[in-house]
């Protein structure tokens, strides 16, 4: 791999192609993953590479709902694991949920490649520090994250193919799913089957963006961040009345502002 000078402007975003790259190399990311990648930095791009206004609320939403819900999941596909597995474990040691490998292109290898990443990652970041503000035993938090996916016994109903392939455990009887990255017709059976769910997805416009129940229009690893930050300095947040078109709405404002001032 390449050394990226410290001084480089772009050094966050190559770091990211890098790890897109590794992970391509070791058979972990679907083929069409750098797409989606790419598709991800271009809308990056419109919104200025930065958490906007719209995005921090959906964030402190997002947060709120994820205190009250009674059993969430943090869903993570190939993409997600390479960028911002750490931060997803993170997040989960917090919350104190699961985090399913749940795919689109499924295949025993990725699951169990990414399922062992994981493990990598969750035994790093139980030895790394804790969340400023964090109460409580933190490795022994992050440690106790069930990592999920690798024997589907569940079906969620409403769609085709193995990516309906589940956990019962885990997004089975999930009341909120996290899921980055989503695709539409997954989002929309899950909330057709009556459970809430909190998509990351930089494209406003995508079919997942509005069919989620709350829509971060951010980038995974800000979008993790952010939400773990509002966890532990704001741990009584309540769910408000969310309106996602409007705040869909809003995100497409910000986005031609920031053009207009560029
Ligand atoms: O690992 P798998 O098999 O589950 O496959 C994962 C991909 C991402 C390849 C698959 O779900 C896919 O093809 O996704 P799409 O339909 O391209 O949608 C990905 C969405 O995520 C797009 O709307 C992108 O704008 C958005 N996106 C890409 N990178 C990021 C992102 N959103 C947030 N953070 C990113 N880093």
């Amino acid at each position: 791999m390449v050394e990226i000078p410290e001084s480089h402007p772009r050094k966050r975003s190559l770091l990211s192609r890098q790890k897109i790259v590794e992970g391509s190399l070791r058979g972990l990311l679907a083929e069409s993953a750098m797409i989606a990648h790419g598709r991800g930095e271009a809308f990056d791009y419109l919104l200025g590479e930065r958490t906007t206004e719209s995005a921090g609320s959906a964030i402190r939403e997002a947060a709120a709902r994820l205190t009250a819900a009674n059993h969430p999941v943090i869903s993570v596909n190939g993409n997600t694991v390479l960028l911002a597995g750490k931060r997803a474990l993170r997040l989960a040691a917090v919350l104190g949920c699961a985090v399913e490998v749940n795919l689109y292109y499924r295949s025993p290898e990725r699951v169990n490649g990414l399922l062992a990443l994981l493990e990598e990652q969750r035994t790093l970041v139980s030895n790394g520090d804790e969340p400023q503000g964090f109460e409580g035993d933190w490795r022994k938090s992050v440690m106790g994250v069930t990592l999920l996916g690798g024997s589907p016994n569940f079906r969620i109903e409403g769609l085709e193919g193995p990516r309906s392939q589940c956990t019962e455990e885990g997004i089975g009887s999930a009341d909120l799913i996290l899921v980055p990255l989503e695709d539409g017709d997954r989002c929309e059976a899950l909330v057709n089957l009556g459970k809430q769910v909190v998509v990351i997805d930089l494209n406003p416009l995508s079919r997942s963006s509005k069919m989620a129940t709350v829509t971060i229009v951010d980038e995974v690893s800000r979008a993790f961040e952010g939400i773990l930050s509002e966890l532990v300095t704001n741990p009584n947040c309540i769910p408000t009345e969310w309106d996602n078109a409007s705040a869909l709405r809003e995100s497409l404002v910000e986005i031609a502002e920031y053009l207009e001032s560029n």
